[in-house]
């Protein structure tokens, strides 16, 4: 379907006026959108996390996370060198997913339970923070994919966290959380063609 705004009219004909996608006008020479990628370590009963795997085989610039509070901070401030990229694609696993869920919402509440080093936050986020913060990453084509789904849920833990906290720290960044199934229900190397096939929709 053709959106009204992006017909013009000219003389009496009406011309499709290509809007660019967010990503090119985001980055000046149609230069490909540079995103940096980060996994998760083990926590619970995760003990081989697959966004680590997927995060290091991407061949995107990647950065793993311990599952505390700590090291999404310490990453947001000294990790994640904002002046060099577009994008910051976070991923984590959540073991009720069967699809690559796209998350389009933080909240600002973390639950009861302890990261892994045994820290614990249970209550907001920021106490003078937005309620919720929307994803700023995706565009309606990342669905276009049978693997992938939308998700307004990230949960109470530590996925929730880094994102809230990532939107928060960069709004002129697109930031994004991608939860991922375990490998028992979507096998590592179909969750890894689905990334790359992402990764490109996402540069283009
Ligand atoms: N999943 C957890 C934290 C780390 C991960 O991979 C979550 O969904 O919050």
């Amino acid at each position: 379907m053709v959106d009204a705004a992006d017909l013009k009219s000219v003389g009496r004909k009406a011309v499709r006026v290509r809007v660019p996608p967010r990503a090119h006008r985001l980055c000046p020479h149609n230069r490909a959108m540079r995103v940096m990628v980060t996994g998760f370590g083990p926590f619970g009963r995760i003990r081989k996390n697959p966004s680590m795997t997927l995060a290091r085989g991407c061949g995107r610039p990647h950065f793993l996370l311990d599952v505390t509070f700590d090291a999404v901070e310490a990453f947001l401030k000294d990790g994640f060198d904002s002046a060099s990229y577009d994008a910051l694609l976070l991923i984590g696993v959540a073991d009720s997913r069967r699809k690559m869920s796209l998350e389009r919402v933080a909240k600002n509440l973390s639950g009861s339970t302890k990261d892994v080093s045994g820290q614990l936050l249970n209550g907001p986020i920021d106490k003078n923070g937005p309620t919720t913060l929307p994803s700023s990453l995706w565009t309606p084509e990342c669905v276009e994919h049978p693997d992938f789904a939308w998700s307004d849920d990230a949960g109470d833990y530590l996925c929730n966290y880094a994102l809230y906290r990532a939107l928060q720290r960069f709004p002129d960044h697109r930031v994004g959380f991608l939860h991922v199934p375990t490998r028992q229900k979507l096998s590592l190397r179909r969750q890894a063609e689905s990334l790359g096939w992402l990764l490109n929709v996402l540069e283009r």
